[in-house]
């Protein structure tokens, strides 16, 4: 299949994360697309440049305010004499008001993120826009009639939430795709998260929808981030009502444990019976991930792509998370690969 890229992506580099009380480089770092880039390459999957579809369709899911900040946020950051990255230090957290958005740089920070771990560096912007222009390509190619189609997104999006990011992520590439494919017609459509974490900002973007199915199976949060989201109890609000699913699983889930929760995963989206699909494909289930618990190999990638596959649907990958750097690029290619072999 067709995998969209844009070199872009390398702009977001250079950020530091607070992980276990230090600042450390970030876990997601441009060499994570070089790999996926490469073994996708190998394996057959042709490079793409994506179309420009504009602001349009990151507007009618995100809120503005948030779309602005993004924008403008690392010129706001030199223009009170910073450089090098945004962190928020302060948060709206529970006795804190809701309503207020900060005038200042500092402030807005803490207003429109919700972890200390997503840096925003000058070229962030940039990167994200171009990965969301990634994932509305790879979904044209789809409604356009391919069977299937990959968005090396990167930096990923599942955690980007209606107007709040983090967890790597800015704009919701997956949330993005599955609106383009809405908007050409599809009535229905359905995304499944396979990254290790939970997908908060899908979760969050189609809560109230009964047009588009969110699934996600995901270290549980009573102990993985993000902490706050991803129970089993979560499962839609309004007429939303019974369109999302959570799957929960401990840490150190093995293939034989994760396997029977995908296929009743799977079994949901196909229960609902959606006229496309979004996987939002992270590997960092992959057994030496550094920041993840769960004990996948290499061989069970192939498998997760076939068993996706066995649904018969259009569908569209966007990447998302898995840090074991070496290996992501050929767990990566082997999902793909494994989808096409069926
Ligand atoms: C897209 C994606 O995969 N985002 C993940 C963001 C995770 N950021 C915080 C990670 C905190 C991990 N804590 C490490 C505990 C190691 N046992
Ligand atoms: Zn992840």
């Amino acid at each position: 299949m067709k995998a969209v890229y844009s070199p872009l992506h390398a702009r977001h580099d250079g950020g530091m994360e607070l992980h276990r009380g230090e600042l450390v480089p970030c876990f997601e770092m441009p060499s994570r697309a070089d790999y996926i880039r490469d073994a996708v390459t190998a394996a057959g999957h042709g490079l793409t440049a994506p179309r420009d579809f504009g602001l349009a369709p990151i507007l009618a899911l995100h809120d503005a305010g948030l779309v602005e900040f993004l924008r403008s946020a690392f010129d706001q950051w030199k223009a009170v004499g910073k450089d090098g990255f945004m962190l928020p230090s302060g948060f709206a957290a529970r006795s804190m008001r809701q309503d207020v958005i900060p005038p200042g740089v500092n402030g807005k920070l803490g207003y429109y993120a919700f972890d200390a771990g997503t840096p925003i560096v000058e070229g962030t912007w940039d990167a994200a826009y171009a990965s969301a222009q990634c994932a509305l390509t790879a979904a044209a190619l789809v409604a356009e009639g391919e069977r299937a189609a990959y968005a090396l997104c990167r930096p990923p999006g599942h955690h980007a939430a209606k107007a709040a990011y983090g967890g790597y992520c800015f704009l919701n590439n997956a949330a993005l795709a599955a609106q383009y494919l809405r908007d050409q017609g599809r009535a229905t459509v359905a995304v499944l998260d396979v990254d290790y974490h939970h997908g908060n900002g899908t979760q969050d973007i189609f809560y109230d929808r009964a047009d588009v199915l969110t699934v996600s199976v995901h270290g549980t949060p009573e102990t993985e981030y993000p902490f706050f989201r991803g129970f089993a109890d979560e499962t839609g609000e309004g007429a939303g009502l019974g369109f999302n699913r959570n799957f929960p699983l401990p840490r150190g889930t093995d293939w034989d444990s994760y396997r029977g929760v995908l296929e009743t995963a799977l079994g949901v989206v196909a229960a609902f019976k959606p006229d496309a699909l979004v996987i939002a494909l992270g590997v960092d289930t992959y057994e030496n991930d550094p920041i993840s618990a769960f004990k996948l190999k290499a061989e069970h990638y192939p498998l997760i792509g076939a068993a996706i596959a066995r649904l018969g649907l259009p569908t569209v990958f966007t990447q998302e998370g898995g840090y074991a750097v070496a290996e992501i690029g050929t767990n990566v290619a082997a999902v793909l690969t494994g989808f096409e072999r069926v």
